[in-house]
């Protein structure tokens, strides 16, 4: 981690990739992850894209967030996906009408006349309005961007405290893998086991036409994914710990409400309120996190699979995700620091430089499959943040190059086998774009 920091190779053609992408992928209010496999605004997603598209137009950078939370629930909650009604139904699956957000959705607050999905995914998005803002605070002030914003994430940070502490603990809990973002991580393998799969031959697989079956999820786990979904949709999206057979304490979902919390303590101070409740917020869930969720023997986070009560011994890069944390205990930093170097994550030791996000020695690992091992470059990104802020500089500036390096040679993949650098799953994504335009900036 002490090496000197080697240059990050910088070049005009280089922007105007990444910007052709992100411009090619605005729909007039928002960004499409790809215009092939993902042709809808996701959350998280939109989150990271903002963060790009800023060092673009800190105009759409906002309008990309404004749009997000113009589909946000009554409950607070902002869904996983905001559905584009001029794409054909059929074009991802589950869309629409699988998730019958208008009907379905009534008694929890979703919005008429949007179709969104009814999960949700990590909770980026205040910390994305806070980097926006600061790309252009003059701009931002004469939209009222703050302003009208701030309500909308302190009604989302809401819903998460009020609706999702499954453990009673101080910690959100997720209640589908889609809702980590990363869908097919090992950790989810057994408390997925739990359950009852949608009949075979019950739904169509989108995915499949545009993405390679071997780096993909299974199609016994999309069962599952299914199978879990429905069943939260035809409970009405309630959330009780008694309806819900997955539930988990995900670290990587938690590490980015708190930084989050962070985020709109310096958000309500920009606007003339106390940011105290907010830093307190931030505060209790980062000790919530290290009371639930570090493992010391592992020197890494776990997740806690809430129906047993226990860690689930698998190591996932969303455990390494805290260190983009503030005020985390100094010996959990420096257990962080060396087991991203070491030999289960190799932090620079690859060709890419990249973080896989599995285990490099799990049972598991499978260097071409989602998230079992592949290195994505929004995580890659988490990552750089959290080694700077806590002063591993070289090491952050490795990986900024790393990031910038890969996401170009390999055409924008959605991810990247993190050992070779092959590119897998879609090109063009747009949070690899915007990642490395953020990083070139
Ligand atoms: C399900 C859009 C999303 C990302 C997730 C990634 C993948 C969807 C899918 O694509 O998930 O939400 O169909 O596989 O796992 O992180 O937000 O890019």
């Amino acid at each position: 981690l002490g090496a000197p920091a080697t240059p990050i190779p910088t070049g005009r053609s280089q922007r105007s990739s990444a910007v052709s992408v992100l411009l090619s992928h605005w729909t007039g209010s928002g960004t499409v992850p790809s215009l092939t496999l993902y042709p809808h605004q996701w959350s998280w997603d939109s989150a990271f894209i903002a963060i790009g598209l800023r060092r673009l137009s800190p105009y759409r950078a906002q309008r990309e967030l404004e749009t997000l939370c113009g589909a946000q629930w009554g409950d607070g909650r902002i869904p996983h996906i905001v559905f584009n009604p001029a794409v054909p139904p059929g074009a991802y699956f589950p869309g629409p009408a699988f998730w019958r957000s208008g009907q379905a959705g009534a008694a929890a607050g979703a919005p008429a006349g949007i179709d969104t999905s009814g999960i949700v995914q990590p909770p980026v998005h205040a910390l994305a309005a806070w980097l926006v803002h600061e790309s252009d605070p003059e701009l931002s002030r004469r939209r009222g961007f703050l302003a009208r914003l701030y309500p909308r994430l302190a009604a989302w940070h809401g819903y998460l405290a009020d609706h999702r502490d499954l453990g009673g603990q101080g910690l959100a809990a997720v209640v589908h893998p889609w809702e980590s973002g990363m869908d097919n991580s090992p950790c989810w393998d057994g408390p997925l086991a739990r359950v009852e799969p949608a009949p075979t031959g019950s739904f169509r697989r989108a995915d499949l036409t545009h993405g390679a079956a071997a780096d993909r999820p299974t199609d016994e786990d999309y069962g599952r994914y299914v199978g879990l979904a429905a069943r939260y949709r035809d409970q009405h999206y309630r959330d009780t710990a008694a309806s819900h057979p997955f539930a988990v304490e995900d670290p990587a979902f938690n590490a980015f409400l708190a930084v989050s919390e962070h985020a709109l303590a310096s958000i309500a101070q920009s606007l003339g309120r106390s940011p105290v409740p907010h830093r307190a917020r931030a505060g209790a869930l980062t000790e919530a996190l290290v009371a639930r969720l570090w493992d010391p023997q592992s020197g890494q986070f776990l997740c806690r699979d809430l129906v047993p009560d226990a860690l689930v011994a698998e190591r996932s890069v969303s455990g390494l995700l805290p260190l983009a944390v503030p005020g985390l205990p100094d010996p959990v930093v420096r257990a962080l620091l060396d087991t991203l170097s070491g030999p289960h994550f190799d932090l620079g030791a690859g060709s890419t430089g990249l973080v896989p996000s599995y285990d490099l020695l799990g049972g598991a690992h499978d260097a071409s499959r989602y998230w079992r091992g592949p290195a994505w470059f929004n995580v890659n990104w988490t990552l750089e943040r959290g080694l700077r802020q806590y002063g591993a500089r070289a090491a952050a500036d490795r990986l900024a190059g790393a990031i910038l390096t890969t996401a170009t040679a390999s055409g924008f993949a959605e991810y990247v086998d993190a050992r070779t650098g092959q590119a897998l799953g879609s090109r063009d994504f747009g949070w690899t774009a915007a990642m490395a335009l953020d990083v070139l900036a």
